[in-house]
């Protein structure tokens, strides 16, 4: 322990010595004061030595002052800037973490929730808002919905209700001018027994609305001639050959042959308006043929003669032709007469419900080409044809295509060898009449 004692004391003097060995080297002022001083380290013996010896011994070391260079003041400054900035790092890093941990609740509300008991009450309030106002969503749309779904509900009823409205005064007004029509039509064939009638203004009353033949047969007319009629008050008269002979009259003539002298291999346009003279061979036209019947009260005749003499007819208990839109569509009631039901021949020729076909229109049921190209004519074809009255005018039999006037159940027309003679017709002719029309 001695041995140590005195080694760790020497240490501390030679230490103190070179230092100032070191300090004088450095400067100048240092080398003055030591010059001064002869002994500045003094070892000297302390109180009693113990029994053993050993002795209490202290060093005196002359007060030390180291002179810095001017320069040293900056580094306080720089350990004060130091300082600063240390500081700065650090609040940078705590409010880094802080964003961190806020970022982290943001992902995971429900695990910070549980790390910070007010935090999670404040989430708790947010969420029972957003769920309140997700709830309050949810009801607006739903609302919407309902109303959107009601509105639709009501549109549909209104436009229907337009409809019925509008199909209502259609109606009504028809009515009205039927009725008008009527007293106006009885009154021109009462007005002649008038008794003041020779003080009053003369004349039988004008502008009657006649919607077919059948009213000039009600008021009296008996000779068949052109007449105009107005079968829809909505579009222009036009006029008509009417029949007032056969089976009573009041017949409106749609299509007459008699003499080949018009050509029927025509357009859909021609078809459409009507071609012809109406005295001797014509077409009256599809669309007034759709005014005519669109009341669906018609029944159809059809007269038939061929060259031998012989005169048959068809009887349809309905006739209506469709609009232009519905291809003019043939709708044929039950047949009664004598000349066959050749509109409704088999299952396979039809041509009840068959829109109309020309040569230049292709609405028929045969796939693989055009029955009106193909018989030169327009005419209500299926696949193609058990009757076409708008075929050619053959003035006698002819061979060939059989592309005449047809009727396919008249009377040995079925005989005729394929490659071999067809039978033609003299005169064909097609008219309609209210069913309810008693003359
Ligand atoms: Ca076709």
């Amino acid at each position: 322990m001695k041995l140590a004692n005195w080694y760790w004391l020497s240490s501390v003097v030679f230490a103190a010595y070179g230092f100032l060995v070191a300090a004088k080297n450095d400067t100048e002022e240092i080398k003055d004061e030591t010059a001064k001083d002869s002994c500045p380290v003094r070892l000297e013996s302390r109180g009693k030595c113990e029994e053993d010896g050993e002795c209490p011994y202290q060093v005196n070391l002359p007060p030390l002052t180291i002179q810095l260079p001017k320069q040293f003041s900056r580094i306080e400054e720089v350990f004060k800037e130091v300082q600063n900035l240390k500081e700065i790092v650090y609040s940078l890093r705590k409010s880094c973490q802080d964003c961190k941990l806020q970022a982290d609740e943001n992902q995971d509300p429900g695990r910070n929730g549980l790390l910070s008991p007010n935090t999670g009450a404040l989430e708790e309030t947010d969420d029972n808002r957003v769920r309140e106002l997700e709830s309050e969503v949810n009801k607006l749309s739903s609302d919407l919905k309902n109303a959107k779904e009601e509105i639709g509900v009501l549109q549909g009823r209104l436009e229907k209700l337009n409809l019925v409205n509008m199909n209502n005064i259609e109606n009504y007004v028809d009515s009205k001018i039927a009725n008008l029509t009527f007293m106006v039509n009885s009154l021109d064939g009462k007005c002649f027994k008038c008794p003041n009638q020779e003080n009053t203004q003369p004349g039988p009353v004008q502008h009657l609305i006649y919607k077919d033949c059948s009213d000039y047969y009600t008021i009296g007319k008996r000779s068949s001639e052109i007449y105009r009629v107005t079968p829809d008050y909505k579009y222009s008269s036009f006029e008509v050959y009417c029949d007032m002979e056969t089976m009573g009259g009041g017949w409106t003539v749609l299509q007459a042959r008699l003499d080949g002298s018009i050509n029927f291999t025509r357009t859909w346009q021609d078809y459409k308006a009507g071609f012809g003279n109406l005295r001797r061979e014509f077409w009256l036209g599809n669309e007034k043929i759709h005014l005519l019947t669109k009341s669906k009260d018609m029944i159809l005749r059809i007269d038939l003669e061929d060259f031998n003499g012989v005169k048959l007819y068809a009887l349809y208990d309905q006739f209506y032709v469709a609009n232009e839109f519905l291809k003019y569509r043939l709708h044929i009631g039950n047949y009664n007469g004598t000349a066959g039901d050749a509109l409704h021949f088999s299952k396979h020729y039809n041509h009840d419900m068959k829109f109309f076909t020309t040569p230049d229109r292709d609405n028929d049921r045969y796939p693989s080409g055009n029955c009106g190209l193909y018989y030169s004519s327009g005419w209500w074809f299926d696949a193609c044809l058990s009757a076409n009255l708008n075929g050619k005018y053959y003035h006698q039999n002819y061979r060939g295509i059989r592309n005449g006037i047809f009727w396919g159940t008249w009377p040995g027309v079925n005989e005729a060898q394929p490659g071999g003679y067809k039978s033609s017709f003299k005169e064909a002719k097609m008219m309609i009449r209210p069913k309810h029309f008693t003359p």
